[in-house]
């Protein structure tokens, strides 16, 4: 049972295959002077506190919690680390509320001990395009869990989203809670599997040698389709469109503007890398790939301490074929040094991640709505949404 989620405007298990109820917002939205406008009460010791990420020190701080803190995988061997610049840059994007930045710190000590956020996104589903908040970084310190901390983070960062009189949500994660709008599935393509194997990210598989693992997943030097080269500046407004036009297929997707492109796509270094095939002859832009930069602390391996891994985000192809496209992606990906490139089965992901090697992880991922009705699961394939 779900003593909070059962409380919530969320899908819930006992209405699952009820095709009676209708499609979109769950409870209607309410007069913003009908928001409760005082923060919700947490524990004695704790109090909330805003979060600048746009201080250097305020952003080492969430690093830091997170560092120790957030996401590990079932056997706790990895736990995430996203640096310092990813997340300035997942929590600033156009439009962004520093108010949906929020921290609970010790009262005594100002220090660190819980964290969640919301950014601004629209979404669509069918033909329903909804202003969202995506929210993601939900972390409560080790010593801190199982004291139902959570729910009155969720409650305020809920709060703080209507008072921008957004209504809905949507966030992702590896545990079921109710009730996913999809379940995906992680897969990893290796790069290095010597390091991979030493560190019990993966396995030698029975009957194959190291060298000859090796060889398996070996990969040309560089890329293979004429007039692929890393997106521009100027190629914010061909890329927008060719990504609009891709994404109009999908039941739930976001819809991406120029300035979401220009934020969201634009290569960083060691953030998010994107590329595209530029036509030799017309000079069409016809395809486009992406990955983000999220490494993984190995815990307690005396060799290692990080899993470098590219996360596969958008990709779009037109001309060139996905396999040719996303096996130069992995050609580009293993030059930058990654370990292991990964990604789900949403999209048009399935085309090419048995023929590219990718191999099913141990992981999945469950999508959410927050107030928003579908009448049934997706498939992943019907996803055009990625979230960091
Ligand atoms: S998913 C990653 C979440 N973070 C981690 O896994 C890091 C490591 N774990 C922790 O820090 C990406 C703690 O275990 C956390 C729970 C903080 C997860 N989502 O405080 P209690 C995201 O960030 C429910 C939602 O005692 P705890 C997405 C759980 O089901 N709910 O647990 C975030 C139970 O409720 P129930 C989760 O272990 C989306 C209650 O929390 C959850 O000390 C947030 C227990 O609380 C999860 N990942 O702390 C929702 N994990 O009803 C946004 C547990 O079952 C909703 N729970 O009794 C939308 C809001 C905006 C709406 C705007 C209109
Ligand atoms: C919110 N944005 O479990 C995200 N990762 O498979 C929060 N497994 O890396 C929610 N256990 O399968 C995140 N290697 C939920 C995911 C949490 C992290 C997680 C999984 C995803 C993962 C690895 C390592 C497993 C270590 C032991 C895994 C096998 C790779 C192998 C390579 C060769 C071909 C077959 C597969």
């Amino acid at each position: 049972t779900h003593k909070f989620w059962e409380t919530q405007p969320v899908g819930q298990f006992k209405d699952i295959g009820d095709t009676s109820l209708p499609e979109g917002p769950i409870e209607a939205a309410t007069p913003l002077s009908e928001v409760k406008q005082e923060p919700y009460n947490l524990p004695a010791a704790y109090e909330w506190a805003t979060c600048d990420m746009k201080s250097d020190y305020v952003c080492s701080e969430v690093y830091n919690l997170l560092k120790n803190n957030y996401v590990e995988d079932d056997e706790n061997m990895f736990r995430f680390n996203y640096s310092k610049e990813f997340l300035s840059w997942a929590l600033r994007p156009p439009g962004y509320y520093q108010s949906w930045h929020i921290g609970v710190r010790a009262k005594v000590s100002k220090k660190l001990v819980a964290f969640i956020s919301g950014v601004p996104a629209r979404i669509r589903a069918r033909d329903d395009v909804v202003k969202m908040a995506e929210i993601n970084f939900l972390c409560v310190h080790k010593k801190l869990r199982s004291k139902r901390l959570a729910p009155v983070m969720i409650k305020e960062v809920t709060r703080r989203v209507h008072l921008e009189n957004i209504w809905q949500a949507a966030y992702t994660a590896g545990v079921v809670l109710p009730t996913p709008v999809a379940t995906c599935q992680y897969w990893h393509r290796t790069l290095n599997p010597k390091k991979l194997i030493d560190v019990g990210f993966s396995r030698l598989g029975a009957r194959m040698t190291m060298s000859r693992t090796i060889k398996l997943y070996k990969l040309p030097d560089v890329p293979a389709t004429p007039g692929f080269r890393k997106m521009e500046p100027c190629d914010v407004p061909a890329v927008t469109r060719l990504l609009r036009n891709y994404l109009s297929q999908f039941i739930v997707a976001t819809d991406f503007d120029e300035n979401d492109v220009e934020h969201w796509l634009l290569p960083r270094e060691d953030v998010v890398d994107s590329y595209l095939v530029e036509s030799p002859e017309t000079h069409d832009l016809t395809d486009f790939c992406s990955f983000y930069t999220l490494p993984s602390t190995i815990l307690g391996n005396p060799n290692y301490s990080t899993l470098k891994a590219a996360y596969s985000y958008y990709n779009v192809a037109t001309k060139t074929t996905f396999l040719q496209l996303m096996n130069d992606a992995l050609i580009v990906a293993k030059q930058k040094g990654f370990d292991v490139f990964n990604a789900l089965d949403v999209m048009h992901n399935e085309s090419f991640l048995k023929e590219l090697k990718f191999g099913p992880g141990d992981g999945q991922l469950h999508y959410y709505l927050y107030n928003y009705r579908l009448r049934s699961a997706l498939k992943p394939s019907e996803l055009g949404l990625v979230l960091l």
